[in-house]
């Protein structure tokens, strides 16, 4: 009989340190509720706890992890060996191999003595492989932290090749010291001449690190390649945090079909599209991954050449969901990611998004707060409308008049002269066709050394 798989449950756990309010605390845990969602799962609950660190071998006080383990179902107790079963979690994660179906997919057991308890314990903060284990064990369920989340969401978004690659080196990274669990807990029986199991994986790890990094460096060229060909050309990009909007400002400032969706990490790839209508020179517009609080690093690191096409941008569209409570945090983080990668020196405008969701006194707020901001609907066809206006007029402002001389001779070259810069006019004279042209100073500096080129 063929039955739907059940939708795995988590309960959320919180460590609300010093210096973080009340209201930064539940945003968090709201943010993790949605990743959570996003991966699938059902969340039933949370637990918070004030504690001065996250520190300590069951990140729970004694206290709060007897309750956490009343819900779950577990002992309460480290030390238990009533949960000798291995984490499915852990097993998904250690099952690196993608092709390879997952026969093991997250399924609660089903349980005869009353309501269904949660099959994850899920912690929003980044907890070590010791604490994890210790967790389970007083739990009974299975225990993944924040990055673990965010890596498995990346890895089932990723798309193209060069996301995949990234994402798996990211997930490798956050499996491998994890791996002692999987090799069947505790220690190593040594395995024949004393290559115990674990430094075989270990060592496989290690040598699929390499051979992706590889992989990497190959795909990265390639990109390259193809950004420096799009250098000098009129080039936007949308900036922000997960969920902001940037994909819906995209499909509506280009009339592309890119993806768009009520969940976190929703587009990983960035893609590029013309403006549309189209202006001559035309001005290409990218959709990059959005950024999220407490990123992993070695996520934030694989995305860096991703989020290369920001950088390369002549104006950055800084993207917030302004219909947001915390969407000050959100700013602030997007800002710390654009400073870490080293976009801050291109210029921006600041998008205040979902304008359509805030009431006339917020909105008033909002800009009294941003004088700056631009407030708008990605929904709203007249916002983006006005919004496709302001991005023109930034380029109009940096771009220049000039001439190119175009031989006779070389003829073939003037389709790209048209797609590079705004021709003016034409006017002929001995030496070859005078072209008056309007564009980027840098794409006029290079058209004019690819006509001088013999
Ligand atoms: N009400 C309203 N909803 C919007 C607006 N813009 C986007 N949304 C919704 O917000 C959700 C996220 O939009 P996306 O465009 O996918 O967001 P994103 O910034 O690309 O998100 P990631 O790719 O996950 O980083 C979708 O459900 C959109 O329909 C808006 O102006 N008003
Ligand atoms: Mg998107």
């Amino acid at each position: 009989m063929e039955t739907k798989p059940p939708i795995p449950r988590a309960i959320l756990v919180g460590i609300q340190v010093p210096g973080v309010d009340d209201i930064a605390h539940a945003a968090s845990i709201e943010e993790l509720g949605r990743l959570v969602k996003t991966l699938g799962y059902e969340v039933v609950g949370s637990i918070s706890q004030k504690r001065d660190e996250i520190g300590g071998g069951t990140v729970l006080g004694k206290g709060r992890l007897e309750e956490l383990a009343a819900i779950t179902g577990g002992t309460g107790v480290v030390g238990s060996m009533a949960v000798a079963r291995k984490s499915k979690a852990r097993e998904r994660f250690d099952n690196a191999d993608e092709k390879k179906p997952n026969a093991r997919a997250i399924e609660p057991e089903p349980d005869p003595e009353g309501p269904a308890k949660p099959d994850f314990v899920i912690v929003d903060h980044d907890i070590s492989p010791s604490q994890a284990r210790n967790l389970e064990r007083a739990t009974g369920a299975q225990v993944l932290d924040r990055t673990g989340v965010i890596v498995e969401i990346f890895h089932r978004h990723a798309n193209s090749r060069e996301a995949k690659v990234q994402v798996e080196i990211a997930r490798l990274k956050y499996v491998s010291p994890r791996m002692r669990e999987s090799a069947g807990g505790g220690r190593q029986q040594g395995v024949g001449a004393g290559e115990s199991d674990l430094e075989l994986d270990r060592r496989k790890v290690r040598d699929r690190l390499a051979e992706l990094k590889t992989q990497l460096e190959e795909i990265q060229r390639d990109n390259d390649q193809r950004r420096s060909a799009r250098r000098d050309q009129l080039r936007v990009a949308l900036v922000g945090y997960t969920n902001a909007g940037k994909s819906s400002l995209m499909r509506a400032l280009t009339g592309s079909e890119v993806l768009v969706a009520d969940k976190l990490f929703a587009t990983l790839d960035t893609t590029v599209r013309a403006l549309q209508p189209e202006t001559r020179p035309r001005v290409l517009v990218s959709d990059t991954v959005g950024f999220i609080k407490k990123l992993p690093h070695d996520l934030v690191a694989s995305f860096r050449s991703t989020l290369a096409e920001a950088l390369e941008a002549s104006l950055l569209l800084f993207v917030v969901d302004a219909s947001d409570p915390t969407y000050e945090s959100q700013l602030e983080v997007s800002r710390t990611v654009l400073r870490e990668i080293g976009a801050e020196a291109v210029p921006s405008r600041l998008i205040l998004n979902k304008i359509d969701r805030v009431s006339e006194t917020d909105r008033a707020a909002l800009r009294e707060k941003h004088p700056e901001a631009i407030l708008l609907s990605a929904r709203s066809p007249e916002d983006v409308a006005a919004l496709r206006e302001t991005i023109i007029a930034f380029f109009e402002a940096v771009m220049v008049d000039d001439q190119l001389i175009l031989p006779y001779a070389k003829q073939g070259l003037l389709s790209e002269v048209y797609e590079n810069a705004r021709v003016l006019s034409e006017d002929y004279d001995e030496t070859g066709r005078i072209i008056r042209v309007r564009g980027l100073p840098g794409a006029i500096a290079r058209l004019r050394r690819t006509l001088a080129a013999s």
